[in-house]
């Protein structure tokens, strides 16, 4: 079997199997246990100057190669380009954006370094699958190099209307880079209509015919086999025995803006206010580990998250019971799958997410015979996935209060009948299947 090449803004390191084991390299476990493989991409690491010659680890069948980034391109690439105009404008939030000449400069400068790098490292038969939302312009890179190999594109993250996509300066050119890209896979119908629009509005009209939804999963048994053998732990028993038979509610996510936290956390704070049951009875759980902590944006909402815990905390706090308990450290994952498979609700409500794998994980980890219900946004890709779901507007702390008291008050037989109504895709279609869509596509590309 030929080589597959991943190349993604970070790569992980497999000396570390800590708490965050990245999402990506799970979800390619698959593809990558069963050919040799090459990982291409950033170290996480700043240097003066971004490196010429990568780092190289080989562990089993894969190939880690990596480069330093000069202090001034993760400050243009990623901080800047990527982190400040791309993530919020790919996530609808124009207001967020900010653009200058000189991120854009260090944006495609990055990508055209990784290109030559990479460049005569490649087979010709190599398959290269670029990643996400830093890597536009990295085919058109690599072929200008005369790389003729096949190359896919993944966007992990939501594509907005055309009309928002082409307010942000450079847009077209941006487009025009895709064009690149032999198979430009998306997560959801909604974003490959966008995609496919804007593509065509900007006269790429053959590139938007490459364009195709891969919905992203998680491998559901290895999570459920995890979240079951969580509740044999110390720590699940000593956290459920602190919880002294409050129900739970249990929110997970990276602290980002995206992911709708001030509301929600508002949302639960209309809960205690307006179904009054509730209060003393629920216990939330809230963890957010810190990402892009460096960034003012990311800075001022954490401020703002934690005015929102001691607010909550303060009105209705008992000296036994403290509502809401909130974390910024990330917790090792088998940890949290039993934290996940301990909650009778899941609340997962970004105001707008390409997929968000919280959801599905949360699925997989419930007890079938007693599940919990998982509260969703309307927002986040995995809407199509999961029919079973309690619907909300992440926007609207009212109806997150009312979606919490119904998903506490279900009775079992309507919990069990939702929770199967998700479980059947997230069981299958999960990541194996995802990777081995998306190879599968791409790789019988060329060969009509
Ligand atoms: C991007 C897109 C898309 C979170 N906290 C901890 C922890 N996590 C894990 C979760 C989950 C992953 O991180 C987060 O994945 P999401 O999909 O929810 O969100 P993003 O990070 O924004 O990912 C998203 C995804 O790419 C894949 O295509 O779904 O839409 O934005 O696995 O469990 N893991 C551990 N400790 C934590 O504290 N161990």
């Amino acid at each position: 079997m030929n080589r597959l090449v991943i190349v993604a803004n970070r790569v992980p390191n497999p000396r570390e199997r800590g708490a965050t084991a990245g999402g990506l390299a799970v979800a390619l476990k698959d593809a990558l246990t069963r050919r040799e493989a090459l990982w291409f991409g950033w170290s996480g690491q700043i240097a003066e100057a971004t490196a010429a010659e990568p780092t190289e680890l080989r562990v089993g069948r894969i190939t880690y190669a990596t480069l330093d980034l000069g202090r001034e391109d993760y400050r243009r690439f990623y901080q800047g380009f990527a982190n400040g105009s791309l993530w919020p404008t790919l996530h609808y939030r124009l207001g967020l954006a900010h653009f200058s000449r000189e991120d854009h400069a260090g944006y495609r400068k990055v990508n055209a370094a990784f290109a030559a790098t990479l460049a005569p490292m490649l087979r010709p038969d190599d398959t290269v699958w670029a990643h996400d939302f830093h890597l536009f312009p990295f085919a058109a890179e690599l072929r200008r190099r005369g790389g003729r190999q096949r190359i896919g594109f993944f966007l992990h993250v939501p594509f907005p209307p055309g009309g928002l996509f082409c307010a942000l300066p450079r847009a077209e050119e941006l487009l025009a880079d895709l064009a690149a890209y032999d198979v430009i896979g998306v997560q959801t119908e909604d974003d490959a209509g966008n995609l496919r629009e804007a593509l065509a509005a900007a006269g790429q009209a053959e590139a938007a015919a490459r364009v195709q939804a891969f919905p992203i999963g998680i491998e559901a048994e290895p999570f459920t086999a995890l979240a079951e053998k969580a509740m044999e732990k110390r720590e699940t028993e000593r956290f459920r025995t602190s919880l002294v038979d409050r129900a739970l509610i249990v929110g997970v996510d990276r602290l980002d803006y995206t992911k709708g936290l001030p509301q929600r956390f508002c949302g639960y704070g209309q809960l205690l206010a307006r179904f009054k049951g509730h209060r003393s009875k629920v216990t939330y759980l809230q963890v957010a580990p810190v990402s892009r902590g460096d960034v003012a944006q990311y800075r001022a909402l954490r401020r703002e998250l934690d005015e929102w815990v001691g607010r909550i905390n303060g009105a209705y706090a008992e000296p036994d019971w403290a509502p809401l308990r909130y974390m910024t450290r990330a917790v090792a994952r088998p940890v949290l799958a039993g934290f996940m498979r301990m909650a009778r609700v899941g609340l997962v409500t970004p105001l707008r997410d390409g997929m968000n794998l919280v959801a599905k994980e949360y699925i997989a980890a419930q007890d079938p015979d007693d599940p919990g219900v998982l509260v969703l946004s309307r927002f986040a890709g995995a809407v199509a996935q999961l029919p079973g779901a309690l619907l909300v507007n992440p926007l609207d702390p009212d109806e997150i209060a009312e979606a919490l008291d119904q998903a506490l008050s279900m009775r079992r037989e309507e919990r069990r009948a939702r929770f199967e109504d998700c479980a059947v895709s997230v069981r299958e279609e999960g990541a194996r299947a995802w990777c081995r869509n998306f190879l599968g596509v791409l790789e019988g590309a060329n060969d009509a």
